[in-house]
């Protein structure tokens, strides 16, 4: 039996079919994998929602903006400091990352309205916090009942003279947090970008994508400003609301997560013209790469040579700590389960310490992600597709403005990855394991019959990984560490993965397979 059909064998015939859509072994180069759709219901997934997206993910990293979670008190406790994107204020900006602002829907509000409740809240809100900007995000019961965010948006935005944007960001909305990705996305485009004068210096550039998890924007932020760039924002980890309305004005856009911001990038480029480059920055050698790309764009001899030199001590400086880890974890493997983006990234830092990945999955990528942006004509439309909103971008003529000409695009571009990203599976070995929207019976599976020395996850699945008798390290949250990015963060990683690998914990708990037989079956007498 193939390991697909071993991992799907216990299912029944209809939960059989569907999955076996979203879970391929790799063959040949290319694969067609089913993605962004809606779980079999009764499954334990591992997915968020649309809320979780859009407010907890895309919009919550931006410090100085307070976010308003109008709805239930749960979804903002769920949202409210759980995913470390770190922050930092100063005398300029403020920095609200750390609260939690709810209108705390009751049973009253639910009957009769809760637009009363949601302007007392902005009003406190100014009040008490005078934030530059402030975002309304709705959760569930806001869309069934109704509740005019968007008027009580434009109402406030009047009356205390600032930004107030409403996200209609229902957490049912969609089939996984990537819905509230979009939404936020469009939010940003539509009411933010654009509308700052910043003037753009020689190498102006945006980093889309990257979250700051532990660190890890500062970690790139500091990479890229040894070099020379000026950074007018990172969208949105440790971001304030005032850069990003001068995101329009970069050369280049770099992006890290496509995911969870190719939106932005797409309507960039529709827009203002400004191209983006996938770059990579978790690994020493996706690193060493992308600033060689992102140096290529812009094709200056002193700054390629300051590139170079920049790497060449950022690299003297890890190689110790580098050889060191990587002697000792050369050879083991690992499975990889994160939301969309980091199960690909994560495989070439893994790489640079010898460790091959023989499983990685997605909890909620789209088949671009798996399979390249080569497939988007290809996917088709479902009804949870067409419910989030598709912004229809008009070029901006008084500012549209393009760095490369025509020629030299078409030129590079075969060169480097400009408005392309390949997705993950491209970049796997034959033999090893895709899984889309893996669920908790999956993984049980997955560690039964792949028996990977690591396993990278979230927190939902960890601890059923590790009373199996396998390290799981938290590739969302980064288990309290990191940063996990650039030259620092690959040493960080190394040293994580080796003590959670040694820890005499280990001698307290067995992996099931160390206690019985390896091999199942009958002897048969051969007479
Ligand atoms: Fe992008 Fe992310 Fe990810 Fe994501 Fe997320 Fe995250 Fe993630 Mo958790 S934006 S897709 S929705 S890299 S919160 S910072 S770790 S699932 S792989
Ligand atoms: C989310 C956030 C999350 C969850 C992490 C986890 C994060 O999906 O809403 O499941 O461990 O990174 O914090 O992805």
């Amino acid at each position: 039996m193939s390991k697909v059909d071993r991992i799907l064998d216990k299912y029944s015939a209809r939960v059989y079919k569907n999955r076996k859509l979203h879970i391929i072994e790799k063959t040949e180069d290319n694969h067609e994998i089913s993605a962004n759709t809606r779980t079999i219901p009764g499954i334990m997934t591992n997915r968020g929602c649309c809320y979780a997206g859009c407010k907890g993910v895309v919009l919550g990293p931006i410090k100085d903006v307070a976010i308003i979670t109008h709805g239930p008190i749960g979804c903002g406790f769920y949202s409210w400091g759980t995913r470390r994107n770190k922050a930092r204020g100063d005398k300029h900006t403020k920095n609200f990352v750390e609260y939690c602002f709810s209108t705390d829907m009751q049973e009253p509000d639910i009957v009769f309205g809760g637009e009363k409740k949601l302007k007392q809240a902005i009003k406190e809100v100014v009040e008490i916090f005078d934030p530059d900007a402030i975002m309304i995000c709705a959760t569930c019961p806001v869309g069934l009942i109704g509740d005019d965010i968007h008027a009580v948006a434009a109402e406030a935005e009047k009356l205390y003279n600032r930004k107030v944007v409403a996200f209609s960001c229902e957490g049912y909305k969609g089939v996984s947090q990537s819905g509230g990705h979009h939404i936020a996305n469009n939010g940003l485009m539509r009411h933010i970008i654009g509308t700052g004068d910043r003037v753009p210096t020689k190498y102006s550039i945006n980093i889309l994508g990257e979250y700051n998890i532990g660190g890890d924007a500062w970690e790139v932020e500091r990479i890229l400003k040894r070099i020379g760039y000026d950074i007018v924002v990172n969208i949105p980890g440790d971001s304030s609301i005032h850069e990003i309305e001068n995101a329009h004005i970069a050369h280049l856009n770099l992006v890290q997560c496509h995911r969870s911001i190719n939106y932005v990038a797409d309507m960039l480029k529709d827009k203002y013209g400004t191209s983006w480059l996938k770059v990579n920055f978790i690994g020493v050698s996706s690193t060493v790469k992308s600033l060689r790309d992102i140096a290529r764009y812009f094709n200056d001899p002193e700054l390629t040579a300051r590139t170079e030199e920049v790497i060449a001590e950022e690299l003297a400086a890890i190689h110790d700590e580098m050889e060191y880890y990587k002697s000792k974890l050369k050879g083991k493997t690992a499975a990889l389960f994160v939301g969309g983006s980091r199960s690909h990234h994560y495989q070439k830092l893994l790489k640079d310490f010898g460790v091959e990945t023989i499983m990685a999955g997605y909890e909620f990528a789209h088949r671009d992600d798996y399979e390249g942006r080569e497939v988007l004509p290809f996917i088709k439309e479902d009804a949870d597709s067409k419910n989030i909103e598709s912004l229809r971008i008009e070029k901006d003529e008084r500012r549209y403005r393009l760095y490369l000409s025509e020629e030299q695009y078409e030129k590079l571009r075969k060169e480097i990855p400009l408005d392309y990203y390949e997705g993950m599976i491209k970049d796997m070995e034959k033999g090893t394991i895709i899984i889309d929207d893996m669920n908790h019976f999956e993984t049980e599976e997955i560690i039964r019959i792949l028996k990977p020395d690591i396993f990278f996850s979230g927190i939902k699945d960890k601890y059923v990984i590790q009373k199996a008798g396998i390290l799981s390290r938290q590739l969302h949250s980064y288990d309290y560490s990191g940063p996990y990015a650039g030259f620092n963060g690959a040493v960080n990683f190394g040293r994580d993965v080796l003590m959670g690998l040694t820890t005499p914990a280990w001698g307290l708990v067995k992996a099931p397979w160390k206690n019985s037989p390896m091999i199942e079956g009958h002897l048969q007498e051969v007479v």
